[in-house]
């Protein structure tokens, strides 16, 4: 059966270009085989083949205008249905029946249970102590007989029918101040305790003595003790027993260590063998090799730490965005599901940053349940306490809890479950809510007779309840981080937990062990050093086997090889699969592609114009046919992809989403339907430029941490890029990403009407500072098809730790064909455009980037037309990568002072051209004066400087003074000052395009 195929419904658009035919008569194409490929003014995208066959006719050419129902070609039916269409159809309208049906069978139940009883609030007074007896002992039964998940459900019917019947509930935001799982639930340890607590005490020791250790060499190196001394168990417990290597059998858990825990880090290694004595003594004396940085940095220690974590409130959400991007590769169907984890350690007082709890909505939407966070609650922060009038663990229990969480919180240690069993009226427990955090601290700074004195008491029946425990005992009652069963149990329970991600919480206390200098005061965090009083009570503390002479000579402590401690944390780390933190990668390159899938933007467009967003967007439209690429390219979107005419994507490739798509999309007829899929390649993220730029982190590092090479390519309003997320692109270049960042709509003038907060006039600068970011400023699609192609093959297939930064406008125009022979200097950062010698008297060289660039063609076309002033018109598409090169020849020639200079690139350019350069960009003057050191030739800039605001772009480029008129002016006036010319022409320009010279200078505006 022959089948027509015509052009679907494409939305708003009329009248499209058809400006490829990706098929011949006699082709066999399968469903969804791209037919053609439509571009309108604002983006392209291919009309897939509705059915299998082979085309016996096409009806149009390459340059035909069609419009919803052109007939397209005709095709010989091979498989009789569009099974996919019916099959969506079907599933969605019976997917909505259920949704109505059991809408209406719950509204109807709502509406009969309803009783007349009206909301009250909840009596703190027990008026039947009896009944309430009756109640918890029927409760116990059920949790006796028929086990907790019975007595939950029994409970949230109970709760439910209470809010039908209009009652208002206590506050569930939070649970009592106790631990989440109680003692009979508990899951002990099964490693040995005694050896466990022995190589705790060694690291603890040797990470304060790293740090004690560097400043006794100088008071500037730094380091933190009390961090680590507070969160070691919560580390041991997870090294010695639960977190997995990545090895030739499995992918590896992926741990975010909290920064300022880096010490206990090196500790461990050193006990493991893998650092040595020497090493450690390079602690945060990274200049000659050797050294261990102070914090996490996969750039400094490539091979040791994964996650840059540092800077606080990153961590958290780089590894919930990790977490999904996790989930995003096995849904894709790239990466084995193994089960792996991401653990993540954060400090509550980094939980004050945003960034932190700022996408936990997100990983329980997206059911992350290969997601474990630890919160390592001391109660202290920097300069005092985190929240000493109130309780930070129970204000992250209800941010958890209210986003969907399993929270587990870990609040005391085992000394205290006898009191707590012996507490009958729920008196303790009273008294453990009302206490402060501040007073908590307090209490963990002041001993055991104080704590005895200010919490047990307040009531005579908590006095009774320690009266037999001496001040020491009191003391004793350790909090529920330091414990490791407790933490043991929290960690096990979160490993099984399924279908939501985990919080535990856990209470430490900050400094632990330091005693007087540093124990649960103030001041622990910054505490760097111990003198030898405070060195030998440490040593004491944890039972270091140290002589004193060896403490004060901070000596580190390692037994011997085959000691019981050695050889036990080895089997447990062998057990689990080797050494973590451990970096390494074994990911297979990705050949770039063939140059000839850019030919077409090497051509001349003609009269079509079209901005170099949209050719970029052909670009990716062109490599996801390259079978080796298409897999792996990551387009990633904070809900811009129509602002850049993107959209032909959804359909095509898919929107990435865990639970595919459960409703009918409006558009769903539509050539770019909204269409959501669990295999879906699109990472539409909504509106956070911070989530969109941890999930591109995410997949430029999959290199490493999923051993699979991805092309993550992030576009963005670059107003809202490095600007907006600056931080993460400092942890993603310190994590040696690997992708593109588009910048588009960039340029102060070129996205006219959105004004001051759109307008990015300086973005290259600020990629200009990231010392592995390569930035172009393209004003041609030949020079962005270079770019980017050299982008993919010096990345992907080369795997230089280099991320690109390129920068997308929205303004249409034509473009020429790609002159002969620009190929290096594009990619170098200048090349020759075009030059005007027919009058030969003066000269000047006219630089531009981007579609500046385009102002400095006409202006050259003046001033040669007009004025007879010859130009040679460079198109400069990388300030930045000249100014690099330029400050490194510099540097070569002021060593060596007796060689012969070297020229730059800049000087090789330009060495027979004479006249002075005049330069031109949509940013601050700031992004072209960053050459002028590495030209002798006298430099004048023009640019954006100031701020933006809303109006077209040619009075924008008025404003601004980078309009040709300006540059013509300008240029005569700098000719003047070189005594090259006249100033009467200068003087006459000004007159003849207006130019108000007694306009301030628009940073005055
Ligand atoms: C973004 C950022 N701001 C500030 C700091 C400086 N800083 C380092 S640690 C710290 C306090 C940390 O407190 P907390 O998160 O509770 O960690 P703890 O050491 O108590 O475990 C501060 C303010 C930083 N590292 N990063
Ligand atoms: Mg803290």
């Amino acid at each position: 059966m022959i089948n027509s195929i015509s052009v679907p419904d494409i939305g708003d658009f009329d009248s499209v270009e058809i400006i490829e035919i990706l098929v011949k008569v006699g082709d066999h194409i399968n469903k969804d085989d791209p037919i053609v490929t439509l571009e309108s003014d604002k983006s392209s995208v291919e009309v897939p083949s509705p059915i299998t066959g082979k085309i016996t006719e096409l009806n149009i050419k390459v340059g035909d205008k069609v419009s919803k129902g052109s007939l397209l070609a005709k095709l010989e039916n091979e498989s009789s249905t569009a099974e996919g269409e019916k099959e969506i159809k079907k599933d969605s309208s019976d997917l909505k029946k259920e949704i109505v049906e059991e809408k209406n069978s719950e509204t109807i139940k709502t509406i009969s249970n309803v009783k007349k009883n009206f909301a009250q609030s909840v009596s703190d007074d027990d008026i039947d102590p009896l009944e309430t007896k009756e109640w918890i002992e029927s409760l116990n039964a059920v949790i006796e007989n028929d086990g907790p998940s019975r007595a939950s459900y029994l409970l949230n019917k109970v709760v439910s029918q209470a809010y039908t019947s209009g009652l208002v509930l206590p506050d569930t935001r939070t649970t009592p101040y106790i631990n989440t799982i109680p003692p009979e639930l508990e899951l002990r340890s099964p490693g040995n305790q005694n050896i466990e607590k022995k190589i705790r005490a060694y690291i603890r020791w040797n990470a304060a003595a790293m740090v004690v250790r560097a400043n006794k060499i100088s008071g500037e190196l730094g380091g933190h003790i009390g961090t680590f001394a507070s969160a070691a168990t919560l580390y041991d417990v997870g090294m010695n027993h639960f977190w997995r290597a990545k090895n030739k059998n499995f992918g590896g858990d992926l741990i975010y260590f909290q920064g300022h825990s880096a010490p206990g880090m090196y500790a461990r290694a050193f006990l493991e063998g893998r650092l040595t004595e020497k090493q450690l003594n390079k602690f945060r004396q990274e200049v000659d090799s050797g050294g261990l940085s102070s914090y996490p940095h996969p750039w400094l220690m490539p091979k040791f730490w994964q996650f840059p974590t540092v800077s606080m409130g990153l961590g958290p959400i780089m590894a919930i965005y990790q977490a999904r991007f996790l989930k995003y590769l096995i849904n894709r169907g790239l990466l084995k599901d193994e089960g792996r984890k991401i653990w993540v350690f954060l400090g509550d007082g980094e939980t004050d940053e945003p960034e932190s709890l700022g996408a936990i909505s997100l990983a329980a939407r997206e059911k992350l349940d290969n997601l474990i966070f630890v919160v390592n609650c001391n109660l202290q922060r920097l300069d005092g306490p985190v929240r000493g009038n109130g309780k930070i663990i129970q204000e992250l229990e209800g941010s958890f809890r209210g986003a969907g969480w399993n929270v587990l919180k870990v609040i005391w240690g085992s000394y205290w479950d006898p009191l707590l069993k012996a507490d009958k009226t729920g008196l303790l427990m009273k008294r453990m809510n009302e206490v402060v955090d501040g007073e908590y601290q307090a209490m963990k700074a002041k001993g055991g007779a104080y704590v005895r004195e200010k919490f047990f008491g307040k009531y005579p029946e908590l006095t009774k309840l320690v009266s037999s425990m001496t001040d020491n005992d009191i003391w004793k009652l350790n909090r529920g981080g330091h414990d490791p069963h407790k933490v043991y149990s929290a960690y096990s329970a979160a490993m099984q937990n399924k279908g939501s991600p985990t919080v535990v919480i856990a209470k430490t206390v900050k400094g632990y062990g330091m005693g007087k200098s540093g124990e649960s005061i103030n001041t622990t965090h910054q505490q760097k050093k111990l003198d030898e009083q405070d060195l030998l009570y440490y040593r004491d503390r944890f039972n270091v086997p140290l002589t004193d002479e060896q403490v004060k000579n901070i000596e580190y402590y390692r037994p011997a090889e085959n000691s019981e401690e050695i050889k036990y944390l080895k089997e447990r780390r062998k057990q689990l699969g080797g050494f973590i933190p451990e970096r390494s990668s074994f990911s297979a390159p990705i050949k770039a592609p063939p140059k000839d899938i850019f030919e077409a933007f090497m051509k001349s467009t003609g009269d079509k114009e079209m901005s170099t967003t949209m050719a970029l967007v052909r670009m990716l439209t062109n490599l996801l046919r390259d079978k080796n690429i298409a897999p792996r390219l990551v387009p990633i979107i904070p809900d811009e992809a129509r602002t850049f005419g993107m959209e032909g994507f959804f359909r095509k490739i898919g929107i990435y989403a865990h639970e595919g798509q459960k409703y009918e999309p409006e558009d769903s007829e539509q050539l770019s339907s909204y269409k959501e899929t669990k295999s879906g390649q699109v990472l539409e993220e909504g509106i956070t430029e911070a989530g969109a730029m941890c999930s591109w982190i995410a997949a430029a590092t999959a290199y490493t941490n999923h051993d699979i090479e991805m092309i993550p390519i992030y576009i963005f309003y670059s107003m809202f890029g490095f600007q907006r997320i600056g931080d993460f692109a400092w942890a993603g270049a310190d994590a040696q990403s690997r992708g593109f960042l588009i910048g588009a709509t960039a340029g102060r003038t070129t996205l006219a009407g959105e004004g001051l907060q759109h307008q990015d006039g300086h973005s290259h600068i600020l990629a200009s500072t990231i010392p592995n970011c390569v930035s172009y400023d393209p004003t041609f699609s030949y020079e962005m098809a270079v770019i980017f192609r050299e982008g993919l093959r010096r990345m992907h297939e080369k795997k230089e730790n280099i991320f690109y930064y390129i920068t997308a406008m929205n303004e249409n125009y034509s473009h020429p064909a790609k002159p002969e022979g620009v190929d290096d200097g594009i990619l170098k950062g200048m090349y020759l455009f075009k030059e005007y010698k027919n009058k030969g008297k003066i000269k000047i060289q006219l630089m531009g980037s981007g579609t500046i660039l385009r102002e400095a063609i006409a202006a050259a076309k003046i001033l040669s037309e007009e004025y007879g002033i010859d130009s040679d018109i460079w198109s400069v598409t990388s300030f930045n990568e000249l100014r690099k090169e330029g400050m490194e020849i510099e540097r070569r020639n002021l060593l060596n002072p007796n060689n012969k200079k070297e020229k730059n690139y800049i000087e090789k350019c330009l060495e027979k051209r004479d006249g002075p350069v005049i330069a031109v960009t949509d940013y601050v003057r700031a992004f072209s004066d960053q050459i002028r050191p590495y030209t002798d030739k006298p430099f004048y800039s023009l640019g954006t400087d100031g701020f933006g605001r809303s109006d077209t772009r040619k009075n924008l480029r008025k404003f601004f003074e980078v309009d040709k008129e300006h540059i013509v002016a300008y240029t005569l006036s700098a000719l003047a000052k070189e005594q090259l010319l006249g100033s009467d022409s200068a003087e006459k320009a000004f007159k003849k395009y207006n130019i108000d010279k007694k306009k301030a200078f628009p940073t005055k505006l």
